[in-house]
């Protein structure tokens, strides 16, 4: 094995004797030749020229299974194994399609190679992987691409399940995919393509965006509630609003109480969500912190996607579901029905026969500031910028993770001045979303636009305030950006921002280990990307500039 997509790979260069986060070598191997023959689909879709909204099956197999290699997605050596023999057999069926359009030589080794056996299986996953191509650059490139398409699938399979799809974002997986295996394109062509991703990043944003506000009304400035009620619970985690709502509906008469973890916080800010007497509150912190929360929770958590964290205690693990991409071994895995319909009895009944959630805390958290919550206070907050009462807002959107050196950004949020606000989304918040930072004439100074796909509020925001302000340029705008990553999705939000031009993007706690220095450098010369230093240096520098 060889893995280096998050940001907790080991030594800060890459796992290669199992992961940091638990997954083993044969996974990590699977992983790769699954990931190998979707890029193979994508060669035959490609040459082929085929249709892709006649490939609709197909289209939503290959987000799932991209969706599936996301770092603490899916443990489960079985299901990978399941899924690679489904994607070999979809991808030969193609193949058969395409056959007058495209020669069998002209395909790549990824489209055609077979396994007969088990064995055969192991061995073509053992050289699936990222360190088959030698160029340390091109290398470099491909994975920034790939990894950023796996964060780009997991947001266009959020959409879907919300019943929105666009034909041009699975034509641009298939290229991308297909890109990263073609030998002939130049570094700057992968360049290119690498820009491309963040176009249709924001595609996949905008359109996961209009799928929540149009089910489930705009995010509205909301109290969550941080303690615990009385009756038993059910702990939701992950991404997916569609898989909230069929239990929330479930629930209802049931005595049983619903509490959101980590990433799927922001649920409460919909107005749709409110209506469910039973949504009681967010329980615990970042996905990281699990391990003991959910020993404190009591009650079954459901894994809606990603974040897992390999549970070691066996009780824990017997309160576990996962759903949709996620999965882990012993797991129950609930499966949707035709319809998209999955059925929750089960984690229903075993949270009747456990005990309420212990209090780990208690309190209240405010968010709720996507983009049309805030544009309704921009005369306040552009009032407030001009009159000089706001200096400068800090986008400190991304993920959180279990390393030290995270304290960076408690710290940060910490000791910025009392005139900056912070503009924040996805799992990051967590570092300092329960600090009393106070406001700035009634705007508190953190402002939770919701999960990580949300970022693309704080895009708009910036859009809004440019045009309010009459500026050609976003970057003269008073925002700075300190943005944490963890996992893929974290890069397809970068790769978006760079697309919508923003510049001098602090990324930390450290740069990704897959670029190389080469590709690092172009980052940086072209962007201004750079990583991060000391508190008190940073925040010097940021408030020095513009
Ligand atoms: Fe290592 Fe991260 Fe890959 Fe897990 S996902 S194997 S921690 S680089
Ligand atoms: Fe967090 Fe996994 Fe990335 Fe969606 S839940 S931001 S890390």
């Amino acid at each position: 094995m060889f893995c280096y997509q998050c940001q907790e790979t080991a030594r800060g260069t890459g796992c290669e004797f199992g992961g940091v986060c638990g997954k083993s070598e044969e996974l990590a191997d699977l992983q790769d030749l699954l990931i190998y023959t979707v890029k193979g689909i994508s060669d035959i879709v490609v040459k082929g020229k085929m249709d892709v909204g006649l490939l609709r099956d197909v289209n939503h197999e290959v987000l799932k299974c991209l969706f599936m290699t996301i770092t603490n997605a899916n443990f489960d050596d079985d299901i990978i194994i399941q899924k690679i023999k489904e994607m070999i057999s979809i991808r030969d069926h193609l193949r058969e399609e395409i056959r007058e359009k495209a020669l069998e030589e002209d395909l790549h080794d990824a489209a055609t190679f077979e396994v007969k056996s088990m064995n055969d299986l192991v061995f073509k996953a053992s050289y699936a992987g990222v360190m088959a191509k030698e160029n340390e650059d091109i290398r470099s490139l491909r994975q920034l691409i790939t990894f950023g398409i796996k964060g780009l699938a997991a947001y266009t399979h959020h959409a879907r399940n919300l019943g929105k799809e666009k034909d041009a974002l699975y034509a641009f997986i298939y290229e991308a995919l297909a890109g990263t295996l073609n030998d002939m394109l130049s570094a700057e062509e992968l360049i290119a393509l690498t820009m491309k991703t963040g176009q249709f990043g924001v595609t996949a944003m905008a359109l996961l965006d209009e799928g929540n506000t149009s089910k489930y009304g705009n995010p509205e400035i909301t109290e969550v509630s941080i303690g615990v009620r009385e009756n038993p619970g059910i702990l939701v985690s992950g991404h997916d609003l569609t898989d909230l709502e069929q239990l929330l509906e479930q629930t209802q008469g049931t005595g049983i109480d619903v509490y959101t973890h980590s990433e799927m916080l922001p649920a409460h800010y919909y107005p749709a969500f409110k209506k469910y007497g039973n949504f009681a509150g967010n329980y615990g912190n970042a996905w990281w912190k699990q391990t003991e929360e959910f020993v404190t929770f009591k009650g079954p958590i459901l894994f809606t996607t990603n974040c897992i964290v390999p549970p070691d205690d066996e009780e824990v693990r017997s309160r576990i579901f996962t759903t949709g991409a996620s999965g882990y071994p012993g797991c129950i895995h609930i499966e949707a029905d035709d319809s998209g319909r999955k059925d929750f009895s089960k984690i229903i009944e075993m949270a009747k026969t456990l005990e309420a959630p212990t209090e780990i805390e208690t309190g209240k958290i405010v968010g709720g500031f996507a983009h049309e919550q805030v544009f309704t206070l921009a005369d306040k907050v552009v009032e407030a910028v001009k009159s000089g009462a706001i200096r400068k807002f800090f986008v400190m959107a991304g993920c959180d993770g279990r390393m030290k050196s995270r304290e960076y950004y408690t710290q940060f949020a910490q000791r910025l001045p009392r005139d900056t606000v912070i503009l924040t989304a996805g799992c990051a918040k967590f570092r300092y979303n329960k600090l009393d930072l106070g406001d700035i004439g009634g705007i508190p100074r953190v402002l939770d636009a919701g999960q990580c796909n949300d970022s693309y509020s704080l895009a708009l925001i910036a859009l809004k305030l440019k045009e309010i302000f009459e500026l050609n340029d976003i970057n003269d705008l008073p925002i700075a950006y300190n943005i944490a990553w963890y996992e893929q999705k974290a890069v397809i939000v970068l790769l978006a921002l760079l697309y919508l031009g923003v510049k001098n993007i602090h990324l930390g706690p450290t740069l990704p280990a897959f670029l190389s220095p080469n590709v690092a450098k172009i980052l940086v010369d072209t962007f201004g990307i750079a990583g991060i230093g000391t508190v008190d240096e940073d925040i010097e520098m940021f408030l020095g500039v513009s």
